[in-house]
């Protein structure tokens, strides 16, 4: 395992530290996240607690089953007590810019319905301004060219997110615009702007949600509130 995999190992089971026994957990997307599921699924089995999970994509689901964590839905679960999930950029406030995977949408889903928000990044994530990372933003296929023309007005030349020559699809059937802002002022300003737009489903900021940011560097794991 190289060092990269290994910060990532380190970052998740210190998260998994932080579900209790009987918790709903919003489980995100990324490489990260494997590894909390990782550990979860070691707590499980060492520890005996009892914990549900609702993943943020159909890959994280697969890796819940892989690893021994149950799952549930929101059909029978409305609320969860912790999500925990991973992050493109952070911001000193820990504003967020998070859709890299393509699985935003359901991570907004998941990182609301959680009484806390905590994120696992390593060190590299962390910046003092959202924007050099594209923000990806997920948009109806419906007239989409008209959506990025939209969103272009606000700053950005906007790409379509391309995958085998085709436009990508996420889990919910749309596409995903990345709009390189460069360097965002005033990230809820500009996610109200861009919410504004009818094609757009969901922007990858997520603005006032984390309560808790895990970091990985060299020296070891930060845990930050
Ligand atoms: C997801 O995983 C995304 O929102 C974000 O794009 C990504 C981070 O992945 P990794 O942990 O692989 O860097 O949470």
């Amino acid at each position: 395992m190289n060092t990269q995999e290994q910060l990532k190992k380190a970052v998740g089971e210190k998260a998994a530290s932080f579900v209790q026994d009987g918790m709903k957990v919003g489980l995100g997307s990324g490489s990260t996240v494997y590894w909390l599921v990782h550990a979860l699924g070691e707590r499980i089995k060492e520890e005996g607690i009892q914990i549900e999970g609702i993943p943020s994509s159909i890959q994280t689901g697969a890796w819940a089953k892989e690893f021994g964590v149950p799952l549930t839905n929101f059909a029978e679960t409305k609320e969860l007590d912790i999500t925990i999930d991973g992050a493109d950029e952070v911001d000193p406030d820990f504003q967020l810019i998070k859709g890299g995977g393509a699985a935003l949408f359901r991570e907004k889903i998941i990182a609301q319905a959680a009484e806390k928000l905590l994120i696992i990044v390593d060190e590299s994530k962390m910046v003092n301004y959202l924007g050099a990372y594209a923000l990806p933003v997920e948009i109806l296929p419906f007239a989409w060219e008209r959506t990025v023309h939209e969103i272009k007005k606000l700053g950005c030349e906007p790409e379509l997110r391309m995958k085998d020559g085709e436009p990508l699809v996420t889990d919910n059937g749309n596409f995903i615009a990345d709009c390189p802002f460069e360097k965002i002022e005033d990230p809820a300003d500009l996610d109200r702007k861009l919410q504004a737009i009818a094609g757009v489903v969901e922007t990858g900021l997520f603005i006032n949600m984390a309560d808790t940011v895990i970091i990985g560097n060299s020296e070891g794991v930060t845990v930050k509130n």
